[in-house]
């Protein structure tokens, strides 16, 4: 068995990464800039600031942004986003996900949350999963974000396991990177198209099963 599983959060845990994109198309469109599904597969699991700068990037090229526009900009998207995330509660977690963390608590597996958010803990608090996790990765605790593996392998050095029997969890292209850079086993929610780098794929979370997924880590 491995003895921790890393969970991102938004995309895996619950579906936060849809208000992720309505918040961030709000704020494109006010400022003339389209921003779709397809586009917005290169902002999943990218930190706050460098989604504006990918997202500014794409409509005003070259044209640079002072640091104060830029933080004002992040902030609203920020007040659009937690508008959205108002409502959120345990219904919101993914199908599959608990028995998921039930199964790593009952074989003692340790867990932590690797994501890129300054929202994370408040959202796993109104998901009511906080208490299933020995440590938390937030963005206050990592200087590079995804796709750097900053993010797992300080979730891994707290919970002092080496990253060889560490199981990442993620559904973007840029957490997948940043898992099998880290050097742990990487678990991609989504499709082939955008995670075909993770060690293990499905589609979404309901078929995510511990015993899949233990039987295909273990070969
Ligand atoms: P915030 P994850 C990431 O969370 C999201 O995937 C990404 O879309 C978002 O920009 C980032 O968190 C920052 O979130 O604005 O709340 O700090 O997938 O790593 O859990
Ligand atoms: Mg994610």
């Amino acid at each position: 068995y491995p003895k921790a599983f890393i969970y991102d959060l938004d995309g895996v845990i619950t579906d936060t990464a849809e208000f992720h994109f309505l918040a961030w198309q709000k704020l494109a469109e006010e400022i003339n800039i389209s921003v779709d599904r397809q586009f917005n597969e290169q902002l999943k699991g990218i930190n706050r600031m460098d989604s504006l700068d990918r997202i500014l990037e794409r409509g005003f090229s070259g044209r640079i942004f002072s640091n104060t526009e830029k933080v004002a900009l992040a902030t609203r998207k920020n007040e659009y986003y937690l508008k959205l995330i108002e409502s959120i509660d345990p219904s919101h977690i993914l199908p599959g996900i608990e028995t998921l963390l039930q199964k790593n608590k009952e074989r003692h597996i340790k867990i932590a949350l690797g994501s890129a958010s300054n929202n994370a803990s408040a959202i796993l608090d109104k998901l009511e999963l906080t208490s299933y996790f020995d440590y938390i990765v937030d963005a206050s605790k990592v200087k590079k974000g995804k796709p750097d593996p900053e993010t797992f392998t300080t979730a891994a050095s707290a919970l002092g396991i080496a990253p060889d029997d560490c199981v990442g969890i993620e559904d973007a292209a840029a957490g997948i990177e940043s898992i099998n850079k880290a050097g742990m086993f990487s678990v991609g929610i989504g499709n082939a198209q955008h995670l075909a780098a993770a060690d293990y794929l499905v589609e979404d979370t309901a078929k995510l099963l511990f015993e899949d997924l233990i039987a295909c880590y273990s070969k």
